[in-house]
């Protein structure tokens, strides 16, 4: 069941490209752009930015979702006409600030993707943490068309969920992959019917939110660290990070709850 979200107050109700509503300790960041199709101008990209480094203490997890037709239609190409090269490298660091501040914040992400989910609007649901795609979404790539590159983190992060190869496909054919093809190819985990993404979010996300945080922090901040490491760094990284989430109050706790019949089993 979809909590009623609060409007959020104070700071994240100052940011008018995007609508923060609070339900307990879970975050609804909406992109509030539809008439743009969720186009990310340097604006959107800094409320982005603002939005998830000034998230309340309670929030434990955040749904990111966007109104209107579309999920996002990548970079606002109005934008970016008469930019020079020092202001390219620039503009490309604000947008890696920002998907940095989601993807190594305090708490998972989860993306709602629907309709297109195009360009920076496919980078910026790589840096979220999950992502669930509703049957009218279709993943795109047009930077060749549009003679660009990508510049949203998108060369770092897209690989990593589909490989090269079909990224590169992406690019140099202008591919599109439908909802289907995109949970196949790894750029979804999870593929629900039109209009129901939210409410599968807000689920997982209910779930991420009764996890240890240092359990979801290790997740986020370790397992990407330790996949770009050699296996010998990454082991050693592992016993660390492994001794560092065992030794907390919390997961001592949650072992001796399940050691004296009080803690979860694991179930099909
Ligand atoms: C935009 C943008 C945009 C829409 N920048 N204004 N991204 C793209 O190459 C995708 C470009 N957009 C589209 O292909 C289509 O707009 C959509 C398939 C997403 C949606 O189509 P549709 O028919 O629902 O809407 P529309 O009529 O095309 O657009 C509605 C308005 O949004 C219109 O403005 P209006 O003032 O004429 O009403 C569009 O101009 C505007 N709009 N998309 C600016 N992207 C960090 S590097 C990342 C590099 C990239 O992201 S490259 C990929 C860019």
């Amino acid at each position: 069941m979809i909590p009623e979200f609060s409007p959020a107050s104070g700071l994240l109700a100052q940011l008018p490209l995007l609508r923060v509503g609070m339900a307990g300790a879970l975050a609804h960041v909406r992109l509030n752009r539809a008439e743009k199709r969720n186009a990310i101008s340097d604006d959107l990209i800094a409320q982005l930015h603002t939005a998830f480094v000034n998230l309340p203490p309670d929030v434990r997890a955040v749904v990111l979702s966007g109104d209107g037709e579309h999920f996002c239609a990548g970079l606002d190409l109005s934008e970016l006409v008469e930019r020079d090269v020092a202001e390219g490298v620039l503009h490309s660091r604000m947008w890696h600030a920002a998907f940095d501040a989601i993807q190594f914040g305090r708490v998972p992400v989860i993306a709602v993707l629907h309709g297109a989910v195009v360009g920076g609007g496919l980078e910026l649901a790589a840096a979220c943490h999950l992502r669930v795609a509703e049957s009218s979404t279709y993943f795109g790539l047009p930077e060749g068309q549009r003679g660009l590159f990508v510049g949203g983190g998108g060369s770092a992060r897209i690989p990593r969920l589909m490989g090269v190869a079909r990224m590169s496909d992406m690019m140099l054919t202008g591919r599109v992959y439908s909802a289907e093809e995109g949970e196949r190819a790894g750029l979804a985990q999870y593929l629900v019917g039109e209009g129901e993404g939210l409410a599968k979010a807000v689920e997982l996300a209910q779930r991420l939110a009764g996890n240890a945080p240092l359990s979801n922090f290790a997740v986020m901040h370790a397992l990407p660290r330790i996949a770009d490491q050699s296996q010998s760094e990454g082991l050693f990284t592992e016993s660390l990070m492994a001794a560092v989430a065992e030794s907390t109050p919390e997961a001592k706790e949650r072992l001796r709850a399940f050691l004296e019949k009080r803690g979860p089993k694991v179930t099909r």
